[in-house]
């Protein structure tokens, strides 16, 4: 038997124990990837991928539970009846997705008490994006459009990620995320049609959604350091800035529809390429944010940290309420 040291990566970045991998077992894993089946939580793997998957996958879960946050803050204050039961079904939804994904993960050997301390110790990240402040009506519409139409982008590929539970997870997740850009083109487009401060407000809304938008794809291929070895195991299908890219020529169009402008000097179509051209965003800003410096970060740990400690008493009863029936079916 041939082995291999293979050095795992802990959940925080930081190195972990030398694993001694199997290399027959490596080798036939690595065989069913590129032969596009689908690994699945009893089957062997190695621990890296293990590690790879419970890092993103939390990490998507986490996004999705803190994604509410901004959203959640504007439901009362919804401007119609209407957008208001169309703002809260997409916020339970977004509560859903959390839910496929943490028990995705789950499937990995973490649990959800790990995950959600890893998130609030800091050591686990979720995306950028929701790390800015929602000032008006209009941004909650441009998070629809924007946000979730780049979460669509990066997620459809997702869809046949090499691990089952997280592909299929994400099929009912883009189904949904699909009706939510919906809604948020459709609300963009009625403020851009409305008064000239309605206009305004749709405009400001853009210029300040746009380039967090681009940044959520993640930082440019040349440096991002887990999109080589996740493209090879297939957990990753498209990079970064080939996302990037897609989104921008899906967007622009949809933006030029309805009279809104992107705040973009550099932003031409380039025929031969098939595609914009567009400017580079900030990925000062970009690191700044992901090192939990983004202008609200502190809030929205802060409300995660405090629903979590504000519901311990509903776990507490949850588990003793199963092992009160447990006991009933064994006695
Ligand atoms: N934000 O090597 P890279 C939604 C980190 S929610 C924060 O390219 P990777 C919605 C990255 O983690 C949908 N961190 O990494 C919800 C890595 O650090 P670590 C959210 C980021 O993993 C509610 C380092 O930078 N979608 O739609 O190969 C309401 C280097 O990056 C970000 C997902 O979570 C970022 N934007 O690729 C409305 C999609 N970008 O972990 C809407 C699933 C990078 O090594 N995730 N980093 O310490 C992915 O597809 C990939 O993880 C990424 C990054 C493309 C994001």
């Amino acid at each position: 038997m041939y082995v291999q040291e293979v050095r795992a990566t802990s959940l925080d970045g930081r190195p972990g124990p030398l694993v001694i991998e199997d290399a027959d077992r490596l080798a036939a894993f690595e065989a069913r990837v590129a032969a596009d089946e689908f690994i699945e939580p009893k089957d062997w793997m190695p621990e890296a991928y293990r590690k790879t998957l419970v890092r993103q996958i939390s990490q998507h879960a986490h996004s999705e539970i803190v994604g509410m946050l901004p959203e959640g803050n504007w439901i009362s204050r919804a401007p119609t009846l209407r957008r208001k039961a169309i703002l809260l079904a997409k916020v339970q939804d977004e509560a859903g997705h959390g839910l496929y994904l943490y028990c995705a993960a789950e499937t990995l050997g973490t649990s959800r008490d790990e995950m959600t301390q890893a998130l609030l110790e800091g050591r686990a990240k979720y995306s950028t994006i929701f790390n800015y402040p929602t000032l008006t009506w209009a941004d909650i519409a441009a998070i629809g459009w924007l946000v979730d139409g780049a979460a669509i982008m990066n997620q459809v590929p997702l869809q046949r990620a090499s691990y089952g539970p997280y592909a299929r997870a994400m099929v009912k997740v883009c189904k949904e995320e699909s009706f939510h850009q919906r809604q948020g083109y459709e609300a963009m487009m009625a403020l851009a049609a409305g008064t000239p401060e309605q206009k305004a407000m749709a405009q400001d809304a853009l210029d300040r959604w746009w380039w967090p938008s681009l940044m959520m794809f993640g930082p440019p291929d040349d440096q991002s350091p887990n999109s080589e070895q996740s493209m090879r195991w297939r957990i990753k299908r498209e990079s970064n800035d080939a996302l990037r890219q897609k989104f921008v020529d899906m967007t622009v169009p949809q933006a030029e529809l309805i009279g809104l402008s992107l705040s973009d000097a550099d932003l031409k179509w380039n025929k031969e390429k098939g595609g914009y051209d567009f400017g580079t965003p900030d990925w000062d800003e970009f690191f700044a944010v992901v090192r939990g410096e983004g202008p609200v970060a502190r809030e929205r740990m802060k409300a995660r940290r405090d629903a979590w400690e504000s519901g311990a008493w509903v776990r507490a009863a949850a588990m003793a309420h199963a092992d009160k029936r447990a006991a009933r079916f064994a006695a």
